[in-house]
């Protein structure tokens, strides 16, 4: 959502801004901007886009209550899918607006800038949308419906997609004052869902409700059979904030630490007002969660308000450990890593006139901030340590050992360092190579004893080295650092690795140039577990060796995924794609294939030819399939003299009724488009959105998509003529039209009659697996040491994957979605259909 300071947006142009003032139907177009283009003001229109648009109207109630005029908000999300948000603030003005003749809330509502009067709504503090937000969400929604309450009576009003469809009007007397909207997400933006989730809407309340205290906010999902209301209240706003954050550990000290700041600054001769909340509580816990707000939205990049913290809170740790003499000489330097060991925190800024890094205000930039949050944080920690020693000296503990377990982390390095300076301090468990240059270097990291013996024994001893590792690895996220280090199976890797590691100025640091290898090899299972290892040993090498994918000498291997035999023949195989092939080829060894229509019988380089081609056509056909039609009938839509495909394909959907129609080209398109009668507009409208999100175009009830492999297709049926394959019909004919002979002339002659084209393959593949034994190649440890070199490790055969950054990164940061419940089923998957999937990358 653009925000007053953005100028980029039509939206926030003066110049037109200016013109849809003064013309009401310029006021329609704007928001048929919104329309046209809900990526640029409501950030898309998938689910987060949805949900943005509650946080939008809430927004503004949220203002009602900072600016101190709004203590409750409801938030109901109705049966048929509509929201409301009500608030007991002032209300929406309701009086006529001079220039535009319009009242104040029809203005607010409907002018993408209203600017002047309306336009802040007189906000101190402000969510930043500054009411740009509400009419955004008119403009996205089926209907929306607002009520004021304000100088004694209802006033009401109602639009559709953005337009007033009911001019104001009054129609009841009220007792107090506010806001009532109620709206209904419009499905022909939100194309994707216009459900909302109702958890992900209590999560914001919730947050919210802690950020301002004494703000009383109820949600009703009405859905449920049993709907009932939760109420989100906080006396003690953010303080209750930490203490569920710290829920599930052992605080340290019982009451979280507040300090609250409230200054007025100049700020380019403009006077700014700041209010400062930091409420930290420290647990038993390894980690820190410190949290950071400006007027009450998350900003997860932190900015100046977390770097004025951090500084500070380092600060006075030392101070206060230092005007104490709670030192010994002996004890290390507390760093700012340190002092966060176990932190728990959150930093609400609230600031008349915030400046973020980007529009999204995932950071704040605001200068004066850091001085601000800086020293009231450090006079606030010094205050509360003076009046509550105890409490001081818990926390000083916990960064003191935080401190000593850094220390402990750099002498098991150092100890791991000069463990392999001092000759024989190679671990046993490593089978090095004979060669000394380590570009020419390889260090097999081999998961499980067995697996590791048959590489030892299968490997090229001059080259290649190999370490086992035993059982899994300690988890480097959830232990700390002097731990991880103690772990047997992490010093091995490291002293057999040799650069060290971690940044640090001493000489137990990370050194690319002191790699024993410029391959380090990850050679784990095609398993759950397997992955988990490997997950382990990237987030390690990437926490600690970072270096190593810098230069490049990260790989994974890639043992092969099946295991097939025919009588005394066994071969592995990589991947589907060479299962799917080699099945075609055994399948169309020895066969005869014959037309019925003139006994026409095929060569065998034609056979090959044909069943090539085929199994193409079926995998490009995938994407077709999935679009509702069939393979066969968009095959026999293609025209016959050009083999051309046809483009599009239109769904139509009546009742539970589903038809499609096939439109060769845009002009085909455009004739379709006007008999359905698409308003042309709303085709330009869809077009737009559906190139920017890769959506089909919609209406209602037709959806047309672009089938983007029609060429590639086309050119298969070209090669298929070629060779003399009829292809008029692709469906099943009546009559069998071909017959495939298998073992032609021998005992075992066996004939089978075809009816369409595409079974040949299918047909073929058959016989492929006749007589053969696929097994799903499970483990490393199932091959002998010879199998295993050559299928894996043998330099002229294996393909190794080179790990980038970005993968080690994405390891590190997907690290409980890789290991998570979501690869046994993708396996499973994929050995239930070897051969129907085609695209699936495991
Ligand atoms: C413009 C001006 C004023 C308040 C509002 C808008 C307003 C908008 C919303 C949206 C939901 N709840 C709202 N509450 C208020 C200022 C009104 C005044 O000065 O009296």
């Amino acid at each position: 959502m653009p925000d007053a300071s953005d100028s980029d947006t039509p939206a926030q142009n003066p110049a037109t801004t200016h013109a849809y003032n003064a013309d009401q139907l310029g006021q329609l177009k704007g928001l048929e901007a919104v329309r046209k283009k809900p990526g640029m003001y409501i950030g898309g229109t998938d689910e987060r886009a949805l949900h943005h648009c509650v946080s939008e109207v809430l927004d503004n109630s949220v203002d009602e209550h900072l600016a101190g005029h709004c203590s409750r908000i409801e938030v109901n999300i109705h049966v048929d899918g509509s929201i409301s948000i009500r608030d007991n603030g002032r209300g929406i003005p309701v009086d006529l607006n001079k220039e535009s003749g319009l009242p104040g809330v029809e203005l607010v509502l409907t002018t993408l800038h209203s600017g002047g009067k309306y336009g802040q709504g007189g906000y101190k503090f402000s969510g930043g949308t500054h009411g740009v937000g509400a009419k955004c969400v008119n403009a996205v929604s089926e209907w929306f419906e607002v009520e004021v309450s304000r100088d004694g009576k209802v006033h009401h009003m109602k639009f559709e997609r953005g337009q007033t469809v009911k001019k104001l009007e009054v129609i009841g007397k009220a007792r107090g004052t506010g806001t009532y909207i109620t709206f209904k997400p419009d499905p022909e933006i939100f194309r994707e869902t216009t459900v909302f989730v109702a958890e992900r809407i209590a999560q914001r309340l919730r947050e919210l409700a802690f950020l301002n205290s004494g703000l009383e906010i109820v949600f009703l999902d009405e859905r449920p059979a049993n709907a009932k209301p939760e109420t989100y209240f906080y006396k003690d706003g953010v303080e209750e904030f930490v203490r569920q954050l710290n829920q599930g550990k052992t605080a340290l000290h019982p009451k979280p630490i507040r300090i609250t700041k409230v200054t007025n600054e100049s700020i380019d001769d403009k006077p700014v007002e700041i209010h400062c909340e930091i409420v930290l509580q420290y647990n038993d816990s390894y980690n820190d969660q410190v949290l950071c707000y400006t007027n009450t939205i998350h900003n997860p990049d932190g900015g100046t308000h977390l770097s004025g913290f951090r500084s500070a809170l380092t600060r006075a740790i030392n101070q206060f450990a230092k005007s104490n003499s709670l030192l010994k000489d002996k004890d290390p330097q507390i760093t700012g890593d340190d002092v966060r060991e176990g932190l728990a925190a959150v930093i609400s800024i609230k600031h008349s006139d915030p400046k973020f890094e980007s529009q999204t205000k995932v950071k704040l930039l605001s200068p004066e901030v850091e001085r601000i949050v800086g020293s009231s944080a450090y006079e606030g920690l010094m205050m509360h340590f003076e009046t509550n020693p105890p409490v001081a000296k818990r926390i000083l503990e916990k960064s003191l050992n935080a401190a000593r377990a850094r220390e402990a982390a750099r002498k098991a390095r150092e100890t791991i360092r000069k463990g392999a300076l001092s000759g024989g301090g190679l671990p046993g468990k490593l089978a090095d190579c004979s060669e000394r240059d380590p570009s020419l270097c390889e260090l097999y990291i081999v998961e499980g004893d067995s697996a590791g013996g048959s590489a030892k024994q299968g490997r090229d001893r001059r080259y290649q080295a190999i370490l086992p590792l035993r059982g899994k690895l300690i988890n480097s996220e959830k232990a700390q650092l002097d731990k991880v280090l103690n772990n047997e199976e992490i010093r091995t890797l490291i002293t057999a690795i040799g650069t060290g590691i971690g940044t640090g100025e001493d000489d137990s640091a990370f050194n690319a140039d002191k790699a024993r290898y410029h391959k380090v090899i990850i050679m784990t299972d095609a398993d759950v577990d397997g992955s988990h290892i490997r997950t382990l040993l990237l987030t390690f090498l990437y926490r600690q060796m970072r270096g190593l994918f810098d230069r490049g000498f990260v790989y994974i291997a890639q043992p092969p995924l099946y295991k097939i035999k025919r009588k005394k023949r066994e071969q592995y195989i990589d991947n589907d794609e060479q299962l799917n092939r080699i099945l075609l080829e055994l399948g169309s060894e020895d066969v005869v294939l014959t037309r019925i229509r003139d006994n026409h019988v095929f060569a065998p380089a034609q056979i090959d030819k044909i069943v090539e081609n085929l199994a193409a056509l079926e995998k490009l056909g995938a994407g077709v399939s999935r679009h509702g039609a069939s393979l066969a009938e968009y095959l026999e839509a293609h025209d016959p003299a050009t083999h051309a495909l046809p483009r599009y394909l239109a769904r139509i959907r009546t009742g539970n009724e589903e038809s499609h129609e096939f439109l060769r080209d845009e002009t085909d398109r455009a004739r379709f488009v006007s008999e359905h009668g698409l308003d042309a507009d709303m085709t330009e409208q869809a077009d737009n959105a559906a190139s920017a999100d890769k959506r089909p175009v919609v209406n209602s009830r037709i959806t047309i998509h672009e089938i983007f492999e029609s060429n590639e297709i086309s050119k298969l049926l070209k090669s298929i003529a070629a060779v003399g394959l009829d292809i008029n019909r692709f469906q099943p004919t009546e009559e069998a039209r071909f017959v495939i002979t298998e073992n032609p002339g021998q005992k075992s002659e066996t004939k089978t009659e075809l009816f369409a084209p595409l079974d040949i393959v299918a047909h073929i593949r058959s016989l492929g697996r006749k007589g053969l034994t696929i097994q799903r190649y499970k483990g490393l440890g199932e091959m002998n040491p010879k199998q295993l070199f050559e299928t894996t490790m043998d330099p002229e055969k294996r393909r190794l994957l080179k790990v980038s950054i970005n993968d080690a990164a994405k390891a590190d940061a997907l690290f409980t979605l890789l290991m998570g419940d979501e690869v046994p089923p993708r396996r499973q998957f994929i050995e239930d259909n070897a051969l129907n999937v085609q695209y699936l990358d495991v």
